[in-house]
């Protein structure tokens, strides 16, 4: 099952981002929702694909991020226009890497002082729609969590582990999983995937029956946003195969195991640029054994990025179309309800074919 809106092509369109000191079109553009909607309308007999979803309200998304990043969301574009700032949207001139030292408390006099508080890099602009766009997605990803967790119980009540484990796809955009909880940055600035397995864990729980979720970031970067919230918490566990050079670079390292409560509940396996299709499968495969299924885990959520892609624009992976099955089928046997939430991936041709693949690898 695929829960999408056309609303995630016809808002939230920036014209531009800084990529290596220049300007260039926004590589996470509306044509990315397309052609995985086009590939999964020519499909039917894998994808039945849903427009519907309900309005969650900010319960979830707070559960994650901070009250100020999501006033800030709301208001910033508006502000930048009445205080001079270009219609391109909201950009910082600088970032506020005072924030954690015992000086560099002055409050912010502008919006676009603001940005430097909520915003750590330039491929996040904000514009008019931006705040919509993002909250539509998390909306979306929480109705297709909703159903998996209603497919879930059917699946255990029936009991029967021959069944295939239930799985739902959110085609959202934008992504979420470089969003922390009061920062933007990567194309991000909510973090669905964050706010579903929050979301899980917190439903669980006010039924008397807690669960356990691991999350599986499979994206060629690093979930920085994703880490830093569930740092120093033992569920979910968070899990990432990225590169062990490439952005969001100051995060990503095997030494990140999480702290108090969470330590050991934060893995990280950073692979070399140009990883093959047999080498990722392999690492997968190894990170699934070693630490998904000890952690026992009655939900996968998947941070479903295929900018691994050997033709990707922006990445340097070398992945390609045949491996993306593969990489589903490893994790279908895990035997667990997924859910799967789409981050990056920039190589417009083959993405519909690419998030395809490992879709259908999961299907068998
Ligand atoms: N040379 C996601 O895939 N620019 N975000 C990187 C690297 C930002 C990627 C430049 C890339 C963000 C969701
Ligand atoms: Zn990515």
């Amino acid at each position: 099952k695929v829960y999408t809106s056309k609303l995630c092509t016809q808002m939230h369109t920036p014209g531009f981002e800084i990529l290596g000191g220049a300007e260039t079109h926004f590589y996470e553009s509306p044509e990315r929702r397309e052609a995985i909607a086009g590939y999964m309308a020519e499909h039917p007999e894998s994808f039945e694909i849903t427009e519907e979803y309900s309005d969650f309200g900010e319960g979830p998304i707070r559960r994650v991020h901070k009250k100020e990043l999501l006033e800030f969301l709301e208001t910033a574009y508006d502000e930048w226009i009445k205080e001079g700032g270009h219609p391109n949207g909201v950009l910082p001139a600088t970032v506020n890497h005072h924030k954690l030292a015992r000086y560099g408390k002055q409050l912010a006099s502008s919006c676009q002082a603001r940005a430097g508080e909520f915003v750590f890099d330039l491929s996040a602009v904000i514009t008019k729609d931006t705040y919509k766009a993002a909250w539509n997605a998390a909306q979306i990803t929480l109705t297709a969590t909703q159903e998996l967790a209603r497919l879930a119980e059917n699946y255990q009540n029936a009991g029967d582990s021959k069944n295939h484990p239930p799985g739902v796809y959110a085609l959202v955009r934008p992504p979420g999983h470089h969003a922390q909880s009061d920062m933007c940055g990567g194309y991000c600035y909510l973090n669905n995937l964050a706010i579903a397995a929050q979301w899980l864990i917190d439903e669980s729980v006010k039924a008397g029956k807690p669960k356990k979720v691991a999350v599986l970031d499979i994206d060629y970067h690093h979930g920085n946003g994703t880490q830093e919230m569930f740092y120093s918490v033992s569920n979910p566990l968070y899990t990432s195969l990225h590169s062990s050079l490439d952005y969001p670079y100051f995060t990503g390292s095997a030494d990140e195991k999480g702290e108090g409560e969470g330590l050991g509940f934060n893995i990280n396996i950073p692979l070399p640029q140009a990883t093959t299709d047999d080498e990722y499968v392999d690492a997968l495969e190894k990170l699934i054994k070693e630490h998904v299924v000890p952690y026992q885990p009655d939900y996968i959520v998947v941070s479903l990025g295929v900018d691994t892609f050997i033709d990707d624009p922006i990445a340097g992976f070398l992945v390609t179309t045949d491996g993306y099955p593969k990489i589903g089928d490893v994790i279908r046997r895990i035997g667990v309800p997924t859910l799967f939430v789409q981050e990056g991936g920039y190589c417009i041709e083959k993405l519909g074919v690419n998030v395809g693949g490992i879709l259908e690898g999961y299907l068998g």
